[in-house]
């Protein structure tokens, strides 16, 4: 092909791509639910006869807890809507249970969570156009002999725009657009893997990320997003993508390990949260009754129905009507079990308390190697220099959950199992300012190589 006609066809395409119309606007049908008035209170029962005594006003005023733990003198995080405030008051002073109220008011803190999510706009469309037009020049060079296309997106990586970055929580649109973007820039490094979909149809997108195209290296699974409220979680998984595709320095990280990850297992949920309900935590699947969605952290398939799950599908711990009901868990459990000798580590991240947990969750049980899971979690907290993490048995530490994820991969002979909890320890919760996801990923990044030296150590 002649220069001449290159320069056409780059200048006609270059020219199409500024006046194709632009996405339409989402359109919000849905009520908001507001949590104006309601708050984030501390209190700490010193013995069993205060914990009884909670528990007896948890069931009361039908409370709901955001976080609890089984060790003594640890605080019960629990979100008390305006209505029970004053009596609640009186009767925990009667009790002389205390307390303290650290979020005043929670719809104040979720407006202020996430300020910068709107401006990221102009940044994004100069970031797209300067992608495009160097898309178009890597097809404009691979026209003359010699030149490959694939080796110029190659070496023109922004060769797509994308709106992710880690100073703001984003919608489900910008971290896939991100992946599509990764697999699209990188593809000798990304692949882009649907493992099936959503309850509402949304893909369940696994970023595998390998330095050889075979995929026979021991693996690392992370998964995020399985709660759908705690966005520091797919802000992280998506952070440590970014950090091994995009970040040269890490490429050691890639050399004998390949990585499985999928940033929100949960995308309904998730999205939810951005549009709806702040504080959802469950799938969206219908249950045929008013409430909606069962917690995929009760829905896996080992113990499944045990301690800590309820039949209520209305509570937060909803189990499911049956073991892998749920379109996400089923996917991944179908997609890990098909790479079981492969992966050697499996990694899901929750907030919020700063723990590493090892299973068995289900009950104060230990699995047989349990000190070799310990030795390497307390190698890879010692890597944290800004968050402190408590490493230890998941249903001791916190409480007897069945059916979570952590311990349906190590029930399958993965042997490196574990569920951390991000931060804080509860001053923001779940409503974690979008100001401390960069802190929290590059504090947790720096542990991933504890588990790079294990798993580059264990034969497939
Ligand atoms: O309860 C949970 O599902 C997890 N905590 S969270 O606050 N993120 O909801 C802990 C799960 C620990 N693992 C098991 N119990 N298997
Ligand atoms: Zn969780």
């Amino acid at each position: 092909m002649s220069p001449l006609l290159a320069t056409i066809i780059f200048t006609c395409v270059f020219a199409a791509s500024h006046t194709a119309p632009q996405e339409p606007l989402q359109a919000w049908t849905e009520d908001v639910v507001s949590y104006s008035g309601f708050q984030l209170w501390s209190a700490t029962p010193r013995n069993q006869e205060e914990r009884e005594f909670l528990l007896k006003i948890r069931q009361d005023y039908e409370l709901e807890v955001w976080k609890e733990a089984r060790s003594h003198n640890s605080p019960v995080d629990l979100l008390v809507s305006p209505d029970f405030q004053t009596e609640l008051k009186l009767r925990l002073a009667d009790a002389e249970i205390p307390y303290e109220v650290t979020i005043s008011d929670m719809q104040t803190a979720i407006n202020n969570e996430n300020p910068n999510v709107t401006d990221s706009g102009d940044e994004y469309e100069n970031r797209k156009m300067a992608g495009r037009f160097k898309r178009y020049l890597a097809a404009f060079i691979s026209f003359f002999p010699g030149e490959d296309y694939f080796t110029k997106t190659q070496q023109f990586p922004y060769a797509y725009g994308h709106k992710m970055d880690w100073n703001s929580y984003h919608r489900i649109d910008d971290i896939y657009g991100y992946l599509n973007y990764l697999a699209d820039s990188f593809p000798r490094l990304v692949q882009l893997v649907s493992i099936g979909s959503s309850f509402e149809g949304r893909p369940l997108y696994v970023v595998r990320i390998s330095s050889s195209s075979s995929g026979t290296k021991p693996a690392i699974w992370i998964d995020g997003g399985i709660h759908a409220r705690e966005w520091i979680s797919p802000a992280v998984a998506t952070y440590i993508i970014k950090q091994l595709v995009e970040e040269p320095s890490n490429e050691r990280l890639l050399q004998n390990v390949d990585w499985y990850i999928m940033p929100v297992m949960n995308p309904d949920g998730y999205e939810y949260t951005h549009t709806s309900n702040r504080l959802w935590r469950k799938t969206r699947s219908s249950t045929g009754a008013r409430c909606r969605g069962a917690d995929p952290n009760r829905n896996f398939g080992y113990q499944w129905g045990g301690k800590g799950t309820s039949r209520d599908k209305c509570s937060e711990i909803y189990h499911g009507a049956n073991a892998f009901s749920e379109p996400e868990t089923r996917a991944v459990s179908n997609f890990i079990s098909g790479k079981a000798n492969q992966i050697k580590v499996y990694l899901t991240l929750h907030s919020y308390g700063q723990y590493v947990l090892i299973p068995w969750g289900y009950d104060v049980q230990y699995p047989i190697d349990y000190n070799d899971m310990k030795d390497l979690a307390n190698k890879a907290a010692s890597k944290f220099r800004r968050y402190k993490y408590t490493v230890g048995n998941s249903a001791d530490l916190l409480y007897p959950a069945a059916g979570g994820s952590d311990d349906w991969a190590k029930s399958i002979g993965i042997k490196y199992s574990y569920t951390v909890e991000l931060a804080d320890t509860g001053n923001h919760g779940f409503v974690l300012p979008a100001s401390f996801i960069r802190p929290v990923c590059e504090d947790f990044f720096p542990a991933l190589e504890v588990f790079v030296d294990k798993v580059a150590t264990l034969k497939v």
